[in-house]
Order: structure tokens, then sequence, then C-alpha cells
């Protein structure tokens, strides 16, 4: 009997291994021996530039089972090392892990690789039994990502999340092994970014009343001032936060829609300043804007009020460009371009004059001619724009990479064109769509379970095959209108970006939703760890 117990037990440990994304290779022995990792367990580092990833597994430990260990450099004993061996793959990261007697060896293509195999050592830590003798399994592993752009968005301009939660969100990337986080920084309802030659953007756009007239009235903050902002230096921070975890911050300025909180601080960016000035002046609440008596809309939704094409915008929003450059060394420079109503552009004189003096056929050709001109700008500073699929309108900007969000057929026509393309189409990859019909909280509509996002392919079939190198990866986003704080950003992430990490990372051939349908108590006890909120609704939906 007691036989029988320890081999069964043995197998089915062997099926708990429960990395998510899946890797790529991995073979376990036929043991159920375990390593053992505690607090006299050391970390060896052999070569340069391992220490943040020493550190990332450190905090880990120290976190979740309250000790540490002892970083090595050069060292050679038994326990965790991290070292190099190269490997030929097409994307950076890729790394060998092997588990077992003698201790855990991890060796990266670059430290890049070295991190993710930490990351996967920190997921075959135990998340039940001892604390302080974490038992894990004998395995051999051989990783590496199958797409380069493995991104996670987050509007902190609808609801403002602070420095704090916005790096825990980076651990949550790192976590799964993505590398871009796209942060949405200015929209209608906050601008969230300091720039220094135009404070009000922040004294102004930066707050607004937290009541929310219109749609789902009550799913607001109440009658009381809410926002807020990053400052340049707490924005340096993070990007240096996220350096040190291998992800690159995409920064988006939204132009030439979503730009109302921009014209409330400084209405002469708008085509009718003086209809600007009337309409950011709230009534009947508690917070009644700045000394000037001026606030940020107060309701979610697209707006007429848009950028003003003259020179006089051109002007500032180059300055703007130029400081958000400094800020962040990302090769892309996200400049949105999405839900632009031309409406303001058909009723002003100087847009239509605008229009006949630049010889374009129509707004639609304004709008291209805006991202056109703001490209050049961006590309004279070494940086290339993103925008979101409506930049295909008038014809798209010569260098732009495009992200695809209403549907696939935006990135498969840039693709056609042998434009970069991230795909992040609604149905699949909307993180603010509900997950489950039996729905305890307002979100914004739609109905995106675990499985849809588990699902999603990447590169469309449709796509001609030299064309889809153009497809760089894909990205979830999560715009937060319902979204007011971060208990509620984690219950709509997880586990939705643990599905999506396995569709960016794994080869497709590893792909398996029935593999992955078992992997989830796992996950869910990781989630329990980390003191994460997550949707408890695939249960639901298989009860
Ligand atoms: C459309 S997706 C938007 C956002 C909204 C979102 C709500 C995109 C480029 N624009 O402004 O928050 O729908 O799902």
């Amino acid at each position: 009997m007691f036989l029988a117990g320890m081999v069964l037990q043995g197998a089915s440990f062997a099926q708990q291994i429960s990395i998510v994304p899946e890797p790529a290779e991995m073979t376990m022995p036929k043991t159920a021996a375990k390593y053992v990792i505690n607090s006299n367990t050391k970390i060896n580092l052999v070569g340069s530039g391992l220490e943040e990833s020493a550190s990332f597994l450190n905090d880990y430990i120290q976190k979740v089972y309250g000790f540490k260990l002892a970083v090595v450099p050069n060292g050679k004993s038994a326990g965790i090392t991290l070292s190099y061996e190269k490997q030929e793959y097409r994307y950076p990261g890729a790394y060998r892990m092997q588990v077992g007697n003698k201790g855990v060896n991890i060796a990266g293509d670059n430290a890049n690789g070295v991190f993710y195999g930490v990351q996967t050592l920190i997921q075959l830590l135990p998340t039940e039994g001892s604390k302080t003798a974490l038992q894990i399994p004998h395995v051999n592993i051989k990783d590496y990502p199958r797409f380069g752009y493995r991104g996670m968005h987050l509007d902190v301009s609808r609801h403002f999340f602070d420095v704090n939660f916005v790096k825990k969100y980076i651990d949550y990337l790192a976590l799964h092994k993505m590398n871009y986080f796209h942060w949405h920084l200015t929209d209608d309802q906050g601008w969230r970014i300091e720039i220094k030659k135009y404070p009000k953007l922040t004294e102004v756009g930066g707050w607004r009343n937290g009541t929310i007239v219109g749609r789902y009235p009550g799913t607001g903050n109440d009658n009381i001032r809410v926002g807020g902002f990053y400052t340049q230096d707490e924005i340096r921070e993070v990007v240096k936060y996220a350096a040190d975890r291998y992800i690159t911050v995409v920064p988006e300025i939204e132009m030439p829609g979503h730009a109302s909180a921009a014209i409330a601080a400084y209405p002469e960016l708008s085509c009718f300043p003086g209809e600007a000035t009337k309409k950011y002046v709230p009534e009947n609440c508690a917070w009644a804007g700045d000394s000037t008596g001026k606030q940020v809309i107060q309701s979610w939704g697209v707006y007429d009020d848009v950028f003003v094409p003259s020179e006089n915008t051109f002007k500032f929003l180059e300055d703007v460009v130029d400081e958000v450059i400094a800020l962040f060394p990302s090769k892309y420079i996200h400049v949105g371009g999405d839900e632009c109503p031309k409406t303001n552009w058909k009723r002003s004189e100087f847009c239509q004059n605008l229009i006949k003096e630049k010889g374009l056929k129509d707004e639609h050709g304004l709008q291209s001619y805006f991202i056109n001109r703001m490209e050049k700008y961006i590309n004279s500073k070494g940086r290339t724009i993103i925008g979101w699929d409506e930049i295909l309108e008038g014809g798209l900007a010569p260098n732009a990479l495009v992200m695809s969000w209403r549907g696939e057929e935006g990135g498969i026509a840039a693709a056609k064109e042998n434009h970069e393309v991230i795909m992040t189409p609604g149905n699949f990859v909307y993180f603010d769509h509900s997950q489950t019909r039996n729905e305890d909280s307002v979100t914004i509509g739609g109905y995106t379970p675990l499985e849809e996002t588990y699902s999603y392919e990447p590169v469309p079939a449709a796509l001609p095959a030299d064309k889809q190198k153009y497809i760089l990866g894909a990205q979830a986003n999560l715009w937060t209108e319902y979204i007011k704080n971060p208990s509620k950003v984690e219950y709509m992430v997880f586990p939705r970006m643990s599905a999506l990490s396995e569709v960016l990372w794994s080869p497709a051939s590893k792909r398996n939703w029935k593999s992955f349908e078992k992997k989830i108590p796992a996950i869910f006890n990781r989630y329990g760890k980390w003191g994460s909120n997550y949707s408890k609704s695939y249960f639901d939906l298989k009860a």
C-alpha cells in the first residue's frame, strides 16, 4: 500500500509541472526525485550582467517564502547556477535549464534568456507544503520565444493607477515572459505624464470630478476630485524598473483624437477654443475644477474636441514628443490615431482651407496628413511610430507600425504593404470584456472567455507567406472605463494574461487547450501566492 502510494505520488507529481507559458521542449527523467532549495542554497553567477536575474529570484523567494539566498559571483558550488551559452534563435531570450541532484543550471543565450530561465524556475517552486525546504522536480528544458513582441497595455487615463501598482503590473508581465508594456498615458479623461513645458496638462488635464454621467452612472468614483499623474522622475523610475525585467515601455500620446483632456488645459489646441473653454466647466459637483473652473470630461466615449491641425498644435506636439523621447528609450512611440471624429474639422474654416491648400481629398486625408507630419518629426529623432489601425485611413505613414484592434483586417492590409504589425483584435485580447456570462461587476461589454484568448493565432491564415514576418506579435489591451482599482485590474487580466503568454511564447505545435486546462489549478495557486485577485469564472463555465 505504502509503496504503491509512493509511486502514484511520483507519477502525479511529474504531471504537476505547470509552466506557463509552456516551454518549447521539456523532458522529465523517470524519477520522483526532487532538488531542495533552502536558505543555504547559493546562486552562482558565471559571467557578468546576471545580477538582475538573481535579485528577481531572491525578491520572489523572499516575498513568497520568507528567506533569501546568497549570491556568489563566479561561484562554483552546488546550488543554482546562472550562466551563458550561445543558442541560435530568431529572438532574444532563449535558455536551457536542467534540474538534477546537484542543483539547477540555467544557461541563457543572453542575460534576457537567463532572466526567462529564472521565471521558469519560479514556476517550479511549490505552492503548497514546506516554506523552508522548497522541493522542485528534476527536469530538462530548452526554451525560446515564438514572437518578438509580447505585449500588455494599461489605460491609466480613464482611471489613474499609481507607480506602485504600475510596477506590480510590470512584474506580472515579467513573470509571463512578456517584453513590451504599452502605457496609455493620455486620453479624454486624463493626461497622466508631466510635461515641463506645458504644466497645465497635468494641473488641469490630470483631474476630473469622479462622478460619471451618461452610460452606467454610479460606476465612477462619486462627487470628488479624482485623477493623478506621473512626474518625470517617476516615469524614469518605471522605465528603469521595466528595463531591469527586459521589458520595453512604449508610451502612447493620443492624437489627433482622444485629446480633450489636453484641450481642457489648453483650449487653443481645439478648432473652436471659445466653445472648448466653456465646455470643460463642470456643474453641480463638490469639486468644480481648478481655479479657472476647468476640469476634464466626466463621461466615457469619443468626443468631437480633437486637435486642430494648426502650426501651433504641431509645435505643441513636437515639444511634448521631445520630452517623451528623452524619457523613453523605446524605439517605438505610439501616437494613437484611433477614433478621431471629423465633425469639428468639417465645420472649421481653417481645416477646410488646409484641405484645399494641401490638395487633400477630405478629412480622412487630413488625418493622414496629421499622422504623416508627426511621423516625420518622430523619425527625425530616430524613432518609429505606432498607430491604431485607423492610421490606414487616407494613406499609411511610410514607416508606421500598425496595431490592429478592429479585428485583423487593418493588420492584414498593413502587412501586405510591408508594414510591421502588432495584433490586438477585440474579440480575442480585449481584457476589458467580460470573461463570464455571469459577470458580477459592470464591464464595458463584449464576452471574451479564457478559451477564446487561448485560441488566438496572431498570424492570419489569409496573409501570404512572404508577408507573415511583418506580424511581430500581439498584445492584450486593458481599457479602464469600468476598472477603477488595482484589484479589478487583476480580476480582468487573470487568468487571460496567462493564456495570452502561451499564445505569444510557446511554439504553435505546443499550444493545446486541454493541457492548458490541466494547469489552471496550479496557475490559480500561484496567483494566490502573489496575493493577486483573479477571475474564477473558468470554473463557473465548467459547472
Ligand atoms: C476603443 S481600442 C478605444 C478605447 C476604448 C475602448 C473600449 C481603441 C484604440 N480605442 O478608447 O477605451 O474602445 O473597449
